[in-house]
């Protein structure tokens, strides 16, 4: 059935609006009003955690519902409460309603980006003192537009100097869709090449084309400009986008233009409000009375006033005071806004350009990154092995040693897996895009994506390692969720470190998780996996070697009757609490070891000692029973009981497990029947005294000094005795 849902902007509520018979009175729903009803969703089951599905929901459009979607509610709450909607209904008109998209513009120097940003926003985005005088953007600019009342388009203007490219790639980083600008009087440029290049290698969405300065041309020159524009786009992203022939000065074509950009900016996909927070920062700066800004371009996520934030890699820790979008104070900021965060407590000289604004804990930074790696076409040379280059991710620029990981060089064209060694640390996600450019001359010669922000520092076989990759590369999520979890080993792997390593979002995360689990080739640890995932194979590896070692173990010492667990753990190599305690949980269960209170020990072996083994034993109950009070030293207790050291302590320990001797001190055992005498013997002298003193505990038990203290000490350390003054009193 078709029905239409609607937000009641006053009470944030979600109403169904529309009169379907087979709607009637069903009992999920409650009347409210004459014409809408409340509902809800079962969120778990249904697939609409898209923000294409809410926006469409949102703005009131007819969407297509099945009942079992539908279910009895008390509605507000739940909605509110709910991961799938913001939760106060300002919110909405922000983050969900209105649909957020970057422009950036692109091109060589002086083809007129900054007047054609001035002329579509009347906002100009050259404002130093140095750009006024120079005739030329320096920095990155900053404009908006509001294209309709649901659509706003933030615009990052960027310096078209080949000089400031860096500059340039920090502002394209975070954009939907670009204006690559070309004057028609000059043609494509170098940097016309090299921005679209940038463009193509970040995989920016989608793109139209701006043919400025038209003013100046004749219409035959206009022609041959467009025809050489239609080749050199050909093959390119922007093949088939858009041309508009514009001039700033006389305002032709400026109408066609915003045309296009909203018919280009309605098509995208926003950003993910659901994703892991990331605020690239592209500028610093403090405002008088308010302390450290910082601005960006909002990547993923959102964030609000007082969330607790992280600058990674420096991990200062900051509360966001104040948000502002587009110079408006808000509340909550959303992905696909251009947003100031107001950090007090750091310092402006703290924080540069390329740092990124995180949540503590969500992000690692790293100084090595697995990634696929492309040359362009119109690199100068090949790429060597070990090239030290300028990598750049997000507004960051770093320099890093390529390690091609299959060949000794990368041509203009070929693409490749490699590691990138950074020479400082740097935060990605998996599915990042980057850019590199030589390091001398700087010119932009090849990119790629992560494929694996936090790869394991210990060094791995080259064929498993490209197997590896191309999983992760090309592989379906199902096979990268167990990709990661087979790399992971025997360290339990979080669903939060998932969303990292990657990506995809967190419903096809769960989905895919649940999958392996369920098909028994991963294993959750704590309560639906709140402590982790591990690989099937990992674990059976796992079970296989404390079995062997087990095995070892009684093979060496057969009178033993089992390995403390902690000893056993710390022989596995890296096997953390959570995992071993499942572990042998798992052992024990399918009857392959037997576990005794802290020792483990093969299910099979059943220590039995001979009879020579025996008569030790019998001799050392004997020698401890006749000691009374004051036993003698262990070493002479087995040389008297005429066993060599080895097998002696092994059935003297024996002993002690089973509780026929007591430990009170090293060395200092006692037969149990004695103990329980001492113990009985001090009990009843405090049935008559309030205490006792050492002096008199002696003669109680008839013992010397050299055994009454380590008596006394053991008491006070059950708690059956406690010192006052230079007294022993009861405990209790
Ligand atoms: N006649 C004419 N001049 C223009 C037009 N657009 C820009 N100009 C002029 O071209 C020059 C460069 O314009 P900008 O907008 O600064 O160029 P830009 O691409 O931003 O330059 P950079 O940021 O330095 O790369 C300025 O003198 C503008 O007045 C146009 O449509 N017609
Ligand atoms: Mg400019």
């Amino acid at each position: 059935m078709d029905v239409r849902l609607r937000l009641d902007a006053g009470s944030g509520q979600l109403r169904l609006s529309h009169h379907s018979p087979c709607l009637h009175p069903h009992p999920w729903q409650k009347r409210t009003g004459p014409r809408s009803r409340l509902v809800a969703f079962r969120f778990q089951e249904c697939q609409w955690k898209n923000d294409l599905f809410l926006r469409a929901v949102l703005a009131g459009m007819a969407v297509k519902i099945t009942t079992t979607n539908l279910q009895r509610l008390d509605v507000t709450n739940r909605l509110r409460d709910s991961t799938l909607l913001p939760r106060s209904p300002v919110c909405y008109d922000d983050g969900v309603t209105m649909k957020h998209i970057i422009i950036g513009t692109a091109g060589h120097i002086d083809h007129g980006k900054t007047s054609l940003v001035k002329a579509l926003t009347g906002i100009d985005t050259d404002r130093l003192k140095e750009e006024k005088e120079r005739g030329i953007s320096i920095e990155l600019g900053f404009a908006n537009l509001a294209l309709s009342d649901d659509l706003h388009l933030g615009i990052v203007d960027v310096p078209g100097h080949e000089r400031f490219v860096k500059t340039m790639l920090a502002g394209v980083g975070g954009i939907d869709l670009v204006v690559l600008v070309i004057g028609a009087d000059e043609g494509v440029m170098p940097q016309t090449r090299e921005h679209l290049h940038i463009c193509e290698l970040l995989q920016v969405k989608r793109g139209v084309v701006a043919l400025t300065k038209v003013d100046l041309v004749e219409p035959d020159w206009l022609e041959m400009v467009q025809a050489d524009l239609k080749e050199f786009l050909a093959g390119t992203f922007l093949e088939s986008a858009p041309v508009v022939a514009v001039s700033a000065v006389t305002g032709q074509g400026l109408p066609q233009l915003r045309t296009v950009l909203r018919e280009a900016a309605e098509t995208i996909e926003p950003k993910r409000h659901d994703g892991i927070f990331r605020l690239p920062i592209d500028r610093v700066f403090t405002i008088k009375g308010f302390g450290t800004v910082v601005t960006g371009t909002l990547w993923s996520g959102t964030v609000r006033v007082g969330d607790e934030v992280v600058v990674l890699p420096v991990e200062l820790r900051s509360r966001v005071r104040r948000l502002q979008v587009h110079g408006q104070t808000v509340e909550q900021a959303w992905a696909g806004q251009r947003i100031a965060v107001n950090l007090p407590g750091l310092e402006v000289d703290q924080l540069s350009r390329g740092d990124l604004l995180a949540f503590p804990g969500a992000l690692k930074p790293t100084m090595i990154f697995d990634v696929s790696l492309a040359l362009l076409k119109d690199a100068p040379r090949v790429l060597r092995n070990r090239a030290r280059v300028r990598f750049h991710l997000g507004t960051s620029e770093i320099l890093a040693r390529v390690v091609l990981l299959d060949r000794e060089e990368l041509k203009p064209t070929e693409e490749t897996f490699a590691h990138l060694r950074l020479e400082e640390m740097a935060t990605a996600l998996a599915g990042d895009r980057y850019v590199i450019r030589s390091y001398s001359p700087a010119q932009t010669v090849g990119g790629g994506s992560i494929l694996d922000p936090n790869p394991p520092v210990r060094r791995r076989a080259k064929a498993p390692l490209l197997e590896h990759l191309k999983v992760l590369q090309t592989g379906t999520s199902g096979q990268q969720v167990e990709r990661l979890l087979l790399q992971a080993g025997p360290v339990p792997i979080t669903l939060d470190a998932l969303r990292v390593s990657a990506s995809l979002d967190e419903t096809t995360l769960r989905r895919e998780i649940t999958r392996l689990v369920e098909g028994g080739v991963a294993m959750a640890l704590g309560a639906k996996g709140d402590l982790g995932y591990v690989h099937r194979l990992s674990y059976d590896r796992l079970a296989a070697e404390i079995l062997s070692r087990l095995e070892e173990f009684h093979r060496q010492d057969p009178l033993k009757d089992g390995l403390p667990k902690e000893e056993l753990r710390s022989k596995l190599h890296q096997v953390g609490p959570v995992l071993f305690t499942r572990l042998l949980q798992g052992l024990a269960e399918t009857q392959r070891i037997a576990i005794d209170r802290e020792k483990v020990r093969h299910f099979l072996h059943h220590p039995t000692l001979s009879a020579p083994e025996q008569a030790v034993k019998d001799r050392l109950v004997a020698i401890y029973q006749k000691a009374g009070f004051q036993p003698p030293d262990l070493e002479p207790a087995l040389a008297q009981a005429g066993a060599d050291s080895k097998t002696g302590i092994t059935i003297f320990h024996r002993l002690a497990d089973e509780g026929t001797v007591i430990k009170i001190k090293d060395h200092f055992y006692l037969h149990r029947d004695h103990y329980s005498r001492a113990k009985e013997m001090l009990l009843g002298h405090f049935t008559l005294h309030a205490a006792i003193s050492v002096q008199q505990f002696k003669e109680l038990l008839g013992v010397s000094r050299k055994f009454a203290i380590p008596f006394l000490e053991h008491f006070d350390s059950v708690k059956l005795t406690r010192r006052h003054n230079d007294e022993r009193v009861p405990y209790a």
